[in-house]
């Protein structure tokens, strides 16, 4: 199993004033140098009489500031109200023991300092996992695998694998190396040396197991390369390209972390945990590249961490054709623009194509492509006749399995819909059977409002029942008298298919429900838990919310999983087509009337002989 977890912040449509556009926002991410100055700080704090300091940086990031704080610095715009300090949170492993560590950039101090003692360990870094990856290569029983597999040790490649947690008492950090055969080609993960793997402990950093349980063959190389590079024709459908050009340059404009468009105004962030973190709002920051700090506390820098486009694929904003009237035919049609914001995260073998698109109507659609190689195990087969037991998963080509997996998706999306203080409704849609003998009609559906009290009534299964899920602000009305709202429209949606007490499933417990809410806690971020490494699911969202707390009128956080179940098919070999799924956030009783009735078609947008994109300017 995979999680992933977005952190998402929205505010919809407030403008920024220029004083305010002057000062650095209270959520920029950390700069550069405030990294340095993470490291400075804290090196000082632990140098021993030894000079070697074994204290890695397994996270460093923004101590955000609290909400009512972020607040009221933000409805002060127009005041010269200073930012609120700056500081930084930062876990650290140091003597075997996982330290939290709260820095005040102002007064350059360490304002608390907490050794952990939960389940889990922080997150790994890069440098740690690249450090274990190598290990193997000076390890007498790997090298005598290789010998005995004839393999040539200068074109074997490892990479690493996080354990998880089945129910031992004791756990050490641990992670697990599996190594592929090169030779020649670059698709690693299509050639993996089966049957041989190692245990690193990280503490110690070193090899404390190694099994080598069978000789099967490496995948031949042959059919997994990628690159067009090195690809001989004749290659596939021709396409014709079109290309993209704003006559008039691009639409949004970039301030530091502030990103406008249209009617949209956001601030866009990062973390090196969440990725991509927004709050749609206000104004301000440094560009959009991002930083993180290496395990040594060094700023690592990320170019192109996003990117930012104006998409027009076709789509249809609205439009109405009118032939009912005599004499007159009207054709009205408006084209869908939008913006993208993208991130791309590669975690190993796979890439996630994470887009939030930005629609003038006030939609957010949130969307995930999976792609790039599978994780696959090697075998003897080269044919399904051959296979007489279960393989947990297809064969995808010769000696390959593509194993059967799924991808849990859970955005963490912290709605304040106008104002703070937001409720949960269920607007359930439900059947009712017709009594009245004046009518043939034996049925009809109406829509029966639900308004979440505590959590237990918020755990929602998508599919199991039809209903519109939305956070509305009850104490805000539109002029006819609706509660404001912005909804959630579901795309794919997954289930679990563990048992609920299978070890994995404990820890991905959060995966039990679709949508979740629970109110609002600085603490309560990560679905997963903040030490999901060998976690042991005792903080994860599903143990939160069995606490059943008010979350009426109250500041709430909806969390949605999606996901997909992936079963391979030799389509997804050498390297996988994008698999997309995603959802909506929608205006609902948001706005009086329809937001873009008046917004105009760019010229630009005329697609041939295409009736449907007919439009009048
Ligand atoms: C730091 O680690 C090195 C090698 O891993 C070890 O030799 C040294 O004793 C450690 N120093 C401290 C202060 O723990
Ligand atoms: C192993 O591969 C290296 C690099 O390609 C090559 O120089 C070396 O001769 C190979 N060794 C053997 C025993 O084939
Ligand atoms: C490595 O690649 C060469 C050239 O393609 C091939 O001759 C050789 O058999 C390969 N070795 C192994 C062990 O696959
Ligand atoms: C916030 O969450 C943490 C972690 O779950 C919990 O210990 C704490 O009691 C919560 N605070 C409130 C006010 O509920
Ligand atoms: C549009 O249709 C006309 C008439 O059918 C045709 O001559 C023209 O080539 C078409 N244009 C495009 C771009 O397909
Ligand atoms: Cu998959």
């Amino acid at each position: 199993m995979k999680f992933i977890f977005f952190s998402l912040f929205f505010l919809p449509m407030l403008l920024c004033s220029s004083v305010e556009c002057i000062h650095p926002h209270p959520l920029d991410p950390l700069t550069p140098s405030e990294l340095n100055l993470v490291r400075t700080i804290i090196l000082k704090a632990y140098q021993t009489s030894t000079k070697h300091i074994n204290l890695t940086f397994q996270y460093v990031g923004l101590h955000e500031p609290d909400k009512p704080v972020i607040h009221s610095w933000l409805s002060s715009k127009t005041k010269t109200l200073p930012p609120p300090p700056r500081q930084a949170f930062v876990i650290a492993r140091f003597q075997k023991q996982s330290l939290e560590i709260t820095l005040d950039f102002p007064t350059r101090s360490i304002i608390s300092t907490e050794i952990y003692k939960g389940h889990g360990y922080p997150m790994l870094t890069f440098d740690e996992q690249a450090v274990a990856s190598q290990l193997p290569f000076t390890y007498e029983p790997f090298k005598h695998s290789l010998k005995k597999r004839g393999l040539n040790i200068s074109h074997v490649l490892c990479s690493t694998f996080t354990i998880g947690w089945f129910g031992e008492e004791n756990t050490k950090r641990t992670l697990k190396i599996k190594c592929y055969y090169i030779n020649g080609s670059a698709n690693l993960y299509m050639r993996p040396l089966e049957g041989v793997s190692a245990v690193v402990d990280l503490d110690e950093m070193k090899i404390v197991a190694y099994s080598d349980k069978h000789v099967i063959p490496v995948p031949k190389d042959e059919g997994t390369e990628y690159r067009v590079s090195k690809m001989k024709p004749p290659f596939g459908p021709k396409l014709k390209g079109i290309s993209v050009i704003q006559h008039d340059g691009h639409g949004f404009t970039i301030q530091d972390h502030s990103v406008s468009w249209a009617n949209w105004v956001f601030h866009l962030g990062f973390d090196i945990q969440a990725g991509p973190k927004s709050l749609f709002h206000t104004k301000t920051q440094r560009r959009n590249d991002a930083y993180y700090s290496g395990s040594d506390g060094t700023p690592v820098k990320i170019s192109n961490a996003f990117c930012i486009f104006e998409k027009y694929a076709g789509d249809i904003m609205w439009r109405h054709t009118e032939i009912g009237i005599p004499n007159e035919v009207i054709n009205e049609v408006r084209s869908d623009v939008s913006l993208v914001v993208r991130a791309v995260s590669t975690v190993g073998n796979y890439d996630y194509v994470i887009d939030w698109e930005f629609k003038p109507s006030g939609s957010i659609k949130l969307t995930v492509g999976l792609t790039g190689i599978l994780e696959v195990k090697a075998a003897t087969y080269t044919n399904t006749d051959q296979i007489k037991e279960d393989i947990y998963g297809t064969l995808i080509a010769d000696n390959t399995i593509g194993v059967y997996h799924d991808h849990f998706l859970t955005y963490y999306l912290d709605l304040d819909i106008d104002g703070e203080a937001n409720s949960f409704v269920k607007a359930n849609l439900e059947t009712v059977r017709v009594k009245d003998q004046k009518t043939p009609r034996k049925s009809y559906w109406t829509v029966v409002k639900e308004t979440a009290k505590t959590e237990s009534d918020a755990r929602v299964n998508i599919g199991l029942k039809p209903s519109e899920l939305v956070v509305v602000n009850p104490n805000k009305k539109t002029k006819l008298g609706n509660t404001i709202g912005y909804r959630l429209v579901p795309g794919s949606v997954v289930h679990p298919l563990m048992v609920s007490d299978d070890y994995p499933q404990i820890r991905g417990a959060f995966t039990n429900y679709n949508v979740w809410v629970t109110p609002f806690n600085k603490s309560e971020k990560w679905a997963g838990g903040l030490y999901v490494d060998h976690s042991r699911g005792d903080d994860t969202l599903a143990v939160w919310s069995l606490r059943d707390r008010e979350i009426e009128n109250k500041d709430i956080v909806l969390w949605y999983t999606m996901g997909f179940h992936h079963v391979p098919s030799q389509e997804d070999f050498p390297v996988m087509p994008t698999l997309s799924g995603g959802f909506e956030l929608r205006p609902t009783n948001f706005f009086e009337s329809n937001p873009v009735l008046k917004t105009k078609s760019p010229a630009s947008m005329h697609f041939p002989n295409c009736t449907s994109q007919h439009y009048y300017d």
